[in-house]
């Protein structure tokens, strides 16, 4: 490891101890931007890595609730909120039991470069619980909510910071959430995005992750002059990420073979089509069933406590959580023909399987260009809160679109190896940074 990097790591290790998750974004990032960083020196004296890497402000709550039994419930809540030097902090919220500062540091970390990408004007930030929605009724569901956001009320705002959904929130926690805001401050504002339709909510909110994550795959392919028609495409997760990924590249000609969850995937080799796809949408948007049922119900193979990476593919979409790729799985993947990895989940790719996929040279997105589609089309629903007026279908969908070519073209310029490789971690890191560093500068040490 170049020692720079080592230095750095043992300072941010020692600042925060135990924090892995945490201490892996940040080091993704120092290789990238540390020898940047000695091309511009303005970035050293002014100390942004040290900065950037340290949270504007860290809220850490009680969130007591009542079960349906009457039995009183204790779970954490958690607002990283990590920097606003290009807008409010703006970031989703987990509610998972694996949630813990670490996590969320990492995911508030990670948010601050791909809101950079959007081009849109927001900071980073990222929140959630140790709550597990899993097995928890409506009304539990929305106890919890309330009781969560009877604290978080008092430190966001339209202008201050604007949460959105994440894994094991969707429009259903939205909804809980945003009712008790506002409730308690009495203003209908645009505090959160991913909102229901009729109520200040975006067209293609729900879509956009999973829609941007196929765009950008688009993208890294035509570099290439190669396209989604005909190709198989292995996709982890079952959540919002991964059925409109699949949507999309289904709607683009793919065939869409695996669909997971945390007990196991299913592999159905004549390719997911729209109605399978449906069906998994009640299965898990509706009745919260687990995904074994499609191989019920279809006949097609399930594997248990399995990831979908062991089945041969063109090109990988991990869309469900961290670390979901290990070194193994990624040879693996490429051994098997693999050449492209569009992430739609935060950093599902272990250091070590990054390092496979660009030793391999293949094309590899990582997430927070490749997933930033989601934030971005959040940017576009706060757009449409301020002016109070929403926008088509068809108009979001384009804007979505434009931002995520003008992504990759950011990963190109700042990403592109002398040989002609383009390093998509680099371009991302690179590409994000230098926005939200010159900001910092402009605005002094704060
Ligand atoms: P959902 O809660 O809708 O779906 C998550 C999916 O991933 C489920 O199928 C879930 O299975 C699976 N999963 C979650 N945790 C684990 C785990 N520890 N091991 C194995 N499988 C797991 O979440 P989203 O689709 O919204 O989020 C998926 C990923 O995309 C996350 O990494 C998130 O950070 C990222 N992302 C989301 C965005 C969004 O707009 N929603 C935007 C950008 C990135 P099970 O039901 O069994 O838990
Ligand atoms: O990781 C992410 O970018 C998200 N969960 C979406 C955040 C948002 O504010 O829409």
């Amino acid at each position: 490891m170049d020692p720079r990097v080592q230095q750095f790591m043992a300072m941010i290790k020692a600042r925060n101890p135990g924090e892995n998750e945490f201490h892996q974004a940040v080091q993704e990032v120092a290789e990238s931007l540390i020898p940047f960083i000695e091309e511009n020196p303005k970035y050293k004296h002014a100390k942004i890595l040290e900065r950037i890497a340290e949270p504007e402000r860290t809220i850490i709550f009680r969130v007591p609730w009542l079960d349906d039994k009457g039995e009183v419930q204790i779970n954490r809540g958690f607002r990283i909120e990590m920097n606003s030097a290009i807008g409010p902090y703006k970031g989703g919220l987990r509610l998972h039991p694996t949630v813990n500062l670490g996590i969320l540091k990492f995911l508030a970390f990670e948010q601050v470069f791909k809101n950079s990408l959007t081009t849109l004007p927001m900071g980073g930030g990222k929140g959630g619980s140790d709550f597990d929605p899993k097995g928890k009724s409506d009304n539990e569901v929305m106890r919890f909510c309330q009781s969560f956001m009877s604290e978080l009320f008092r430190h966001i705002g339209a202008d201050t910071d604007v949460p959105a959904g994440d894994i094991g929130v969707g429009g259903r926690e939205i909804g809980f959430l945003f009712g008790q805001y506002k409730r308690l401050k009495n203003e209908f504002t645009g505090v959160l995005t991913g909102k229901g339709i009729e109520w200040g909510g975006s067209l293609i909110r729900p879509e956009a992750t999973g829609y941007g994550a196929t765009y950008f795959a688009q993208e890294m392919l035509s570099t290439r002059g190669d396209n989604l028609k005909g190709k198989v495409v292995s996709i982890s997760g079952s959540g919002n990420v991964a059925q409109f990924a699949t949507e999309k590249v289904v709607e683009l000609g793919g065939k869409v073979v695996t669909s997971s969850d945390s007990n196991g995937f299913i592999y159905d080799p004549k390719g997911i089509d729209f109605d399978k796809l449906q069906f998994i949408m009640e299965l898990k948007n509706v009745r919260r069933g687990r995904i074994k049922e499609f191989a019920d119900k279809y006949g097609v193979e399930y594997f248990e406590g399995k990831r979908p990476w062991i089945i041969k593919c063109d090109i990988a979409m991990p869309c469900a959580t961290q670390n979901e790729i290990n070194e193994e799985e990624a040879k693996l993947l490429v051994k098997n023909g693999c050449n492209c990895v569009s992430e739609g989940s935060n950093m599902p790719a272990t250091p070590e399987a990054v390092e496979v996929f660009l030793k391999a040279q293949i094309l590899y997105g990582p997430g927070k260009a490749a997933n930033a589609g989601g934030v971005a089309t959040s940017g576009l629903e706060m757009t449409q809160n301020s002016m109070r007026l929403p926008w088509s279908r068809e108009e979001v969908d384009e804007k979505l679109h434009t931002i995520m070519k003008n992504i990759h073209k950011t990963c190109v310029k700042y990403g592109t190896k002398e040989n002609g490789f383009i390093n998509y971690v680099d371009g991302a890191n690179i590409g994000g940074f230098v926005k939200v560093a010159n900001a910092m500068i402009a605005q002094g040490v704060v």
